[in-house]
């Protein structure tokens, strides 16, 4: 078995597929493809030109809710992130997509985006964007509607990490790599939650990489 990720690691989507990986204890290669000026062998792998695309042997995927979901039904035996019942399932997938198109844009599109990539490529940072992001009816909704699902558990869906979990906390970390932390006092079960997946050996494993790539993006802005 010879498992390959291509991607960059700064990519919250790449770094979901890392961790799923790392949390059903599959070891993988990570190519690194960054998400512009693509070689062109990788428009085989994802028409799109996205980042995640994997490798299992021969056989190629995009996408990363595809992937996860490919290693779930491939090693069955592992840790499963998806949940149990039919209902957890349909949960996690729901709040994996919440996470991934609903606070994408804003966390990683918009707070990571300006504040951190674009001043390293010598573009300027839209401070405009990233503060109604943050201030006015965008994030902070979707943070509120996020508390009230978790609630007080320590995790989405089922008392058990899932999919769910890990796009919520990709997406904080990329807010994090733009100077922005979740406001602790207004949603203080995510923050919990966050600082738990955080802690997690999957997590910690590839954090001290990404704050090297951080640090060398903003020595060149
Ligand atoms: N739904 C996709 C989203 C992947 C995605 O948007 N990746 C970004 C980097 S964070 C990218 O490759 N953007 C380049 C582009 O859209 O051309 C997934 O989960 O893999």
């Amino acid at each position: 078995m010879s498992l390959t990720v291509y991607g960059a690691p700064l990519s919250p989507f790449v770094r979901k597929l890392r961790l799923c990986l790392a949390e059903k204890g599959l070891d993988y290669q990570l190519e690194i493809v960054l998400p512009f000026g693509q070689p062109a062998w990788y428009r085989e792998l994802n028409p799109l030109g996205r980042i995640p695309a994997f490798k299992d042997g021969d056989f190629d995927l995009a996408d990363s809710s595809v992937i996860c979901q490919y290693l779930e039904d491939k090693h069955p035996e592992r840790l499963s992130l998806l949940g149990q019942t039919a209902e957890q399932r349909a949960r996690v997938r729901w709040l994996e997509k919440y996470a991934d198109y609903e606070l994408a844009p804003l966390s990683t599109f918009t707070v990571f985006r300006n504040r951190a990539l674009k001043p390293s490529m010598g573009r300027p940072c839209d401070e405009a964007a990233v503060q109604t992001a943050l201030m006015s009816e965008k994030l902070p909704p979707h943070f509120d509607y996020l508390e009230q699902c978790l609630g007080d558990a320590d995790y989405f869906v089922g008392d058990s990490l899932s999919l769910a979990d890990l796009a919520f906390a990709c997406q904080m970390v990329n807010m994090e790599h733009g100077d922005e932390q979740l406001d602790a006092q207004r949603w203080p079960n995510l923050a919990a939650l966050y600082a738990r997946i955080k802690a997690r050996p999957s997590m910690q494993a590839i954090l001290p990489d990404e704050q090297k790539i951080l640090a060398k993006m903003s020595a060149s802005a």
